[in-house]
């Protein structure tokens, strides 16, 4: 007898059914950006082929540059989540303020990363739209805390959507003979601890004391010890919440708070990852409980594996 797939509607339908008050309206606002996802992954997959890797000559919010591929996903999501009517404010990595629909505005906040990773698209490497969502509040500066759910689409070898609303973490992949999500990777554990460290070490010598000292001891003591680095946080966190280990962006001299953004990169993998049972760690903080001052504001990073954040938080 063949065991039906659950597919990633149906999933998210069924864990509508565990909030009594539920209005249908946070549903509608999750299939809406998994349509979005699917509509990116087959523009990402064929990047090769229409001119959708060139430069735009723009830069964004933060000075970089916007790629053709960047600009699509981020008007394709910008377009999707305001016609969905569950949107109060949205907030991406491509614009320098909050965006407040004109007309039927919602209930919810929603912070993404259209393309993260975007300057690996012309060499095929992983990139991934990450999403954050707040229930709308007076201040729209809220702690990572406050997410109602948080989640990641990887355009990888198999395309996967990966989200937790505060109750586990659970991955479907895409099976493009359908078009549909299905469920692959239910209630995902991280390992406790595995000897795999991911760093940009180009930039070892500019690093806080803390990393150094903590890299320098991995180096020395550590059986088996496995360095990977891929240059697209959503795919170097997919693979640690996966196979465990330790992923840092740390603070260094050129980013003395930090590379990655706090509400559109930290927050989101941050939750996904406790919920996971890891943990995560900016400077001395819980990324999770640092109350932002800015939309783009920074922050350090180091995310995984309980055992091994242990460990990094044990070099003073
Ligand atoms: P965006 O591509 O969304 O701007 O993200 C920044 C990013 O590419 C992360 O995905 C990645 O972890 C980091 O920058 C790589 O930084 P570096 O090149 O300094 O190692």
């Amino acid at each position: 007898m063949h065991t039906p797939s659950i597919s990633l509607t149906e999933f998210i339908l069924d864990e509508e059914r565990s909030f009594p008050d539920a209005t249908g309206g946070f549903t509608h606002l999750l299939t809406q950006i998994e349509y979005a996802g699917k509509i990116i992954a087959s523009h990402v997959k064929k990047t090769g082929l229409v001119d959708i890797l060139g430069k735009t000559g723009e830069v964004n919010a933060t000075h970089d540059e916007v790629i053709e591929i960047d600009r699509f996903s981020n008007n394709l999501l910008m377009d999707t989540l305001e016609a969905s009517g569950q949107v109060y404010a949205l907030a991406s990595e491509e614009l320098a303020d909050f965006h407040y629909p004109e007309k039927n505005q919602g209930e919810y906040v929603v912070f993404f990363d259209p393309l993260d990773g975007s300057s690996n698209t012309d060499v095929d490497i992983t990139v991934g739209t990450i999403f954050s969502i707040y229930k709308k509040s007076d201040n729209l500066l809220q702690p990572g805390s406050k997410q109602i759910a948080a989640g990641y689409i990887l355009y990888g070898t198999s395309v996967m959507f990966i989200y937790t609303v505060g109750h586990g973490v659970h991955g479907f992949t895409l099976d493009p003979s359908i078009g549909s999500f299905l469920l692959s990777h239910r209630d995902i554990k991280i390992p406790s601890y595995a000897p795999i460290y991911s760093v940009n070490e180009a930039y070892y010598h500019t690093f806080d004391e803390r990393t150094r000292k903590y890299l320098d001891d991995l180096k020395k003591h550590e059986e088996g010890l496995k360095s990977r680095y891929v240059g697209s946080m959503v795919a170097d966190v997919h693979r640690t919440l996966i196979k465990g280990g330790i992923f840092l962006n740390p603070s260094d001299r050129e980013n003395p708070n930090g590379k990655l953004r706090l509400m559109i990169e930290i927050n989101p993998l941050s939750y996904i990852i406790e919920q996971a049972g890891g943990k995560a760690i900016s400077g001395d903080k819980n990324p999770l409980d640092i109350i932002p001052s800015s939309l783009h504001d920074r922050a350090p990073i180091a995310l995984g594996s309980p055992e091994n954040i242990d460990r990094y938080l044990a070099k003073r």
